[in-house]
């Protein structure tokens, strides 16, 4: 019989979970355990860089060209393919809890708080509008001093419709070193890149174990 998976820790925003599964291989059975981990990140960026867009790609496969404006915020779910973990027999499942958290023309206590417990955030401008990576330095910077540790990674959205030019590279690879994080240009419309976003925010999050 296999065991029912186990939750330690509920009420923390990174909630742990360990279940043992069976592994059947050419050479017979064995026992693998199974880490589940619940990890909060945050869509953060000005109105209309495509936060929703992007969480719509990554965890429905769709994409809208109608501008929904945000309320409040949402949250999605999506459970990442079991990771490895070198040295060992265990895997690790990351279950992300996506925030897409609406542009807000101020900061406040309930931003904060839709901020708390993130361990990770995707921080977005518009390739096409170079003054939406201007406020993400600010943005950036307020989400850091809620969550010192969390990984970020810095996108440059839109890439079907502009290319990064000279300007708009720059800025982007300013905030990226000004963060100590890795860049990437997507397109939620197209989804290049989009996949690969998610991938690498999980890996800056690091392994539990
Ligand atoms: N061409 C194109 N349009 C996009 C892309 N991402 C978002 N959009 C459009 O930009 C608008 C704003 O997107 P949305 O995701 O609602 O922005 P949010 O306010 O940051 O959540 C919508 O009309 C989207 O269809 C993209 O990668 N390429
Ligand atoms: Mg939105």
């Amino acid at each position: 019989m296999i065991p029912k998976a186990k939750s330690i820790g509920k009420s923390h925003p990174v909630a742990l979970s360990i279940c043992s599964f069976l592994q059947i291989s050419q050479s017979g059975a064995m026992f693998c355990f199974m880490i589940a981990i619940k990890k909060k990140i945050c869509l953060l960026g000005t109105f209309a860089v495509g936060k929703t867009s992007t969480v719509e790609r990554f965890v429905y496969s769709r994409f809208n060209e109608r501008y929904l404006t945000t309320i409040g915020v949402r949250v999605s779910q999506k459970l990442m393919p079991p990771m490895a973990v070198p040295g060992n027999s265990a895997k690790v499942q990351v279950n992300l809890l996506i925030w897409d958290i609406a542009a807000m023309d101020r900061f406040d206590a309930v931003v904060e708080n839709y901020y708390r417990g993130a361990a990770g955030a995707i921080a977005l401008g518009d390739l096409t509008r170079p003054d939406s990576f201007g406020q993400l330095a600010e943005i950036c910077s307020r989400f850091r001093s809620i969550n010192p540790e969390a990984a970020l990674v810095i996108v440059g959205n839109k890439s079907d419709l502009q290319p990064p030019n000279a300007d708009t590279a720059v800025e982007i690879d300013q905030l990226a070193q000004q963060f100590g994080a890795p860049a990437f240009t997507t397109s939620a419309k197209s989804g290049e890149n989009v996949d690969a976003v998610f991938s690498r925010l999980v890996r800056e999050m690091g392994a539990p174990v």
